[in-house]
């Protein structure tokens, strides 16, 4: 029997190596002919990350699947504020990721029995080792943790780019409409992803695109099913072939194999949620770097005073130093920063937290709304557990994920899809309480037009992943492909 290798490196950022952790478990527990690899880049973008991957190492993973932590390289990429850091970090790690994909295919090599090398699967940007596939022989495939729509903007964007010598930056907060393939409506240009607004950035998105038609095949966290118009526009036999994997979502129950003060805090998280009327709670939690600055995070709780909801707030520290690229914190004391008396005029409908169990959160049944940043794999987790989502993205590609969710697809209602919160501290607006309660009480509607879609398409999802649906079938195309290699 072919026996198979296969060699997963995500960005080393909670968002991208939980969709590619839950890519390989999936891969393995698929077909045993398959073995696979995750490499962790070192150093992880912030301290949750480390977390996560040592909850990984501390768990134990299905058969034939490992992770390998690679040398912790702080000194060569320690200036995050460097844009090009990803990219610094690639190049410094290649040569250990050649070195111990040589030490595995020696060694596999010495026994038949053993899985051969069958090629790399690389977050879209982690592309750059290309050439560590390259040297030895073997196909590479990208992943996109982003929705299968934003890879059909990162086409379109090279090609206005390189063919028709369009200034994207100028499109920063313009509202000119842009038909992007891969949406069903026009997209006003100041919600493309953000990294096309900085020249420095803009060239990294560029190459990354023009890596991308390069590829085996491309690997996307979603399926046929919700997002069609997208996946369509990509199979047009011009680009790389594409297969839709997802939804790839952390699975219920990681949070329990965390440490135990971690442990503690997650269950008393729970057993308040217990205690709840169901679709009662408003869950609020904007992804592994989102915060906001003391203003508004006092507009939130004014809102969320005022609104009549139960709630359950991930509230987290921004960065204190202006300018520094630098994960949130966990507030020793929130009190710190919420209006005097709030956690006691509160204390009957709602709770503050630190980071969060969001999937168990997501799937339990007292929660009735999601306030989300639109971060990719929280959509995706909302979709699965069928919680309508009120969209305030922060950064990236979230605006372009608010804009699907609520425009394309009526999955989602909106905070402010406009909003944007650089990690540089730029472009700040204050979203009014105002505002956030009107989004509130419309996403926490039991009876809503939007609730019954996202229930359904969460009734979609899951058959998609069982045997004979969309996602399912792409898994298996895609397995015989990877064996094939060999
Ligand atoms: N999460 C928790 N608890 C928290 C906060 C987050 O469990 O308190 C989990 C959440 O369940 C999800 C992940 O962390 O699994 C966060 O992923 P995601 O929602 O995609 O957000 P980011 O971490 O912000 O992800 C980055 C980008 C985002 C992009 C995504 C995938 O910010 O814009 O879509 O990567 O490319």
């Amino acid at each position: 029997m072919k026996k198979a290798e296969v060699v997963l490196i995500p960005i080393p950022a909670m968002g991208h190596i939980v969709a590619l952790v839950e890519l390989a478990k999936l891969l393995v527990q698929r077909d045993d002919r398959l073995s696979t690899t995750i490499f962790i880049l070192h150093p992880v973008l912030d301290p949750s990350t480390t977390k996560y991957t040592e909850s990984l190492a501390a768990s134990t993973l299905p058969d034939r699947m490992r992770v390998v932590n690679l040398p912790n390289l702080e000194s060569k990429t320690e200036d995050t504020k460097d844009r090009n850091w990803l990219t610094s970090m690639i190049e410094s790690q290649k040569p250990h990721v050649e070195e111990y994909v040589s030490k595995m295919r020696t060694q596999s090599q010495l026994s038949p029995d053993s899985p051969q090398l069958s090629g790399f699967i690389f977050d879209t940007f982690v592309s750059g080792m290309k050439d560590v596939a390259n040297g030895f022989g073997v196909p590479w495939y990208v992943f996109s943790a982003s929705g299968a729509a934003f890879i059909c903007s990162m086409f379109y964007l090279q090609a206005l780019h390189d063919d028709e010598g369009v200034n994207l930056t100028e499109f920063k907060n313009s509202d000119a409409l842009l038909e992007v393939p891969g949406l069903a409506n026009p997209l006003p240009a100041k919600l493309l992803p953000s990294m096309v607004f900085r020249e420095d950035m803009l060239a990294i998105f560029l190459e990354h695109a023009r890596t991308l038609k390069e590829t085996r095949s491309i690997l996307v966290n979603t399926f046929l099913e919700f997002e069609s118009y997208a996946v369509h526009s990509l199979s047009n036999g011009k680009n790389p072939p594409v297969y839709p994997v997802g939804p790839m979502v952390k699975h219920l129950g990681d949070a329990r194999d965390l440490r135990s003060d971690e442990s503690n805090k997650y269950r008393d998280i729970m057993e308040w949620l217990d205690d709840q009327p169901p679709l009662s709670v408003m869950f609020l939690c904007f992804g592994s770097w989102g915060s906001f600055c003391g203003k508004q995070v006092k507009e939130i709780a004014c809102a969320l005073e005022h609104c009549g909801h139960r709630f359950l707030w991930s509230l987290r520290k921004p960065s204190s130093q202006k300018g520094k690229i630098e994960s949130p914190s966990d507030y020793l004391n929130f009190q710190e920063i919420l209006p005097e008396g709030f956690l006691d005029r509160t204390l009957k409908i709602g709770k503050v937290i630190g980071w969060a169990p969001q999937v168990e959160i997501l799937a339990h049944p007292a929660v009735g709304g999601f306030a989300s940043h639109c971060g990719w794999n929280s959509t995706l987790e909302s979709v699965r557990f069928g919680v309508p989502v009120a969209t305030w993205p922060l950064y990236a590609e979230q605006q372009f994920n608010a804009f699907q969710m609520v425009i394309d697809l009526g999955l989602a209602v909106e905070i402010k899809m406009d909003y944007r919160r650089d990690f540089l501290g730029d472009n700040e607006i204050i979203v009014s309480s105002d505002d956030i309660v009107k989004a509130i009480k419309h996403v926490m509607e039991e009876d809503s037009e939007v609730r019954k879609k996202v229930k359904e398409m969460s009734r979609i999802s899951e058959k998609s992943l069982k045997d004979g649906g969309s996602s399912f079938s792409s898994l298996g195309r895609l397995i015989e492909d990877m064996i094939d290699n060999i």
